[in-house]
């Protein structure tokens, strides 16, 4: 993955955390992502969350798999731990990671694609396990590194960029994650930092495996069939020395509405989706209830945002003790193979 490197000088007044240290410093390298990407709006948001709770940037370990989404963690933190895994097996190695060092913050990145199609096994039983670890899933509905297929989290009848429709029903990470026992399972949106901060940080507080959905738009989707300015257009009229691409750049798309409320945002490619913040009334320790409130909502083909459900009682120190979390005191902390010998052994 590209790494460009960003200038260091800010303004003396920038404010401090209690390290003494600005967002500057939580930064990582410039962005390879379209302008108007929305995962780009997550990094802003994980650089100011980690910022906000004084976190020292060697102190994280940022786990990824294959796909833009899953190049973000080049961009924030740039003193950090990190690997770029295997698309749709970062989870086997952020487990195995966690288990070496489990001192570590663990931010997972991935995308819809790389955590529901292809990952999806590995998804499932990193929940299952209890990875300690905040995993954030930039949910945009399509392949965008290859060019925008259909990802499993596409709705039915969604239209591509070429004008297919899907018509495969879509797996929604966060009934599935709730369904599979996570403790911690909320969603944002990738414009809405003022929801989306806090709820990275209360991620990154929760000890066992918290799981943000954000839906985070692909720009690049803007180009649709019909337009003489479209890509498609454009290479069936004109004959390139080279081949070369370019995704205008697009405004970061911002929201500002109230709890309980249901909000339309236009996306760039002219459709609405409709996000609703949950309601002030939302008891999120009740898993039923969580279930049931995504489902009615779901119907009224709403997106609800906000902190879904938590189980604090059986994440707290000392409580539920999973084997992907319980290699602390074995022999072999602080030695890698010892570890993983350990791990494998009781997985056995
Ligand atoms: C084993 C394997 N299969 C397929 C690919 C090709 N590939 C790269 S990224 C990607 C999908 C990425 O989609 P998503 O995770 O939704 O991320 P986005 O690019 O949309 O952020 C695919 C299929 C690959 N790199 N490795
Ligand atoms: S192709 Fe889509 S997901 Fe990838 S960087 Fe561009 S806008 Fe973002």
């Amino acid at each position: 993955m590209s790494f460009m490197t960003k200038p260091k000088i800010h303004h003396p007044n920038l404010p401090k955390n209690k390290l003494g240290l600005t967002t500057r410093d939580y930064e990582g390298g410039m962005s390879t992502l379209c302008a108007g990407c929305g995962h780009d709006s997550i990094t802003a948001g994980l650089i100011e969350a980690v910022w906000a709770l004084d976190i020292e940037p060697f102190r994280v370990a940022k786990m990824s798999g294959i796909g833009c989404s899953s190049k973000t963690p080049a961009y924030f933190l740039r003193e950090a731990h990190g690997i770029n895994a295997v698309h749709g097996r970062m989870p086997s190695i952020a487990t195995g990671a966690q288990a070496a060092n489990p001192e570590l913050h663990f931010i997972g990145v991935s995308g819809d694609g790389d955590s529901l199609n292809i990952g999806f096994g590995q998804f499932a039983h990193a929940i299952r396990r209890d990875v300690n670890m905040l995993y954030i899933i930039e949910n945009n509905g399509v392949y965008g590194l290859t060019k925008g297929q259909f990802s499993a989290s596409a709705d039915v009848g969604s239209k591509a960029k070429y004008g297919q429709v899907n018509e495969n029903p879509p797996i929604d990470p966060v009934l599935t994650a709730i369904t599979l026992g996570c403790g911690f399972v909320a969603r944002g949106f990738s414009g809405d930092k003022e929801q989306l901060i806090p709820l990275i940080q209360a991620g990154l507080k929760h000890n066992g495996f918290a799981l943000i959905d954000v839906i985070s738009p692909c720009v690049a989707f803007n180009d649709h069939q019909g337009s003489s300015k479209s890509y498609a257009h454009t290479r069936e009229f004109f004959h390139p020395a080279i081949h070369t691409d370019f995704i205008p750049p697009r405004e970061e798309i911002k929201v500002e509405y109230e709890k309980g409320r249901a909000m339309p945002i236009e996306l760039h490619d002219g459709s609405t989706i409709v996000l609703r913040k949950i309601d002030v009334d939302h008891e999120p320790t009740n898993r039923a209830a969580a279930i049931g409130y995504l489902e009615r909502h779901r119907e009224a083909q709403e997106i609800v945002t906000g902190l879904l459900y938590v189980n604090s009682e059986e994440h707290e120190e000392g409580g539920r003790k999973l084997p992907a979390r319980s290699l602390t005191g074995v022999d072999g902390v602080g030695d890698p193979v010892g570890v993983l010998e350990a791990f494998q052994g009781g997985c056995r």
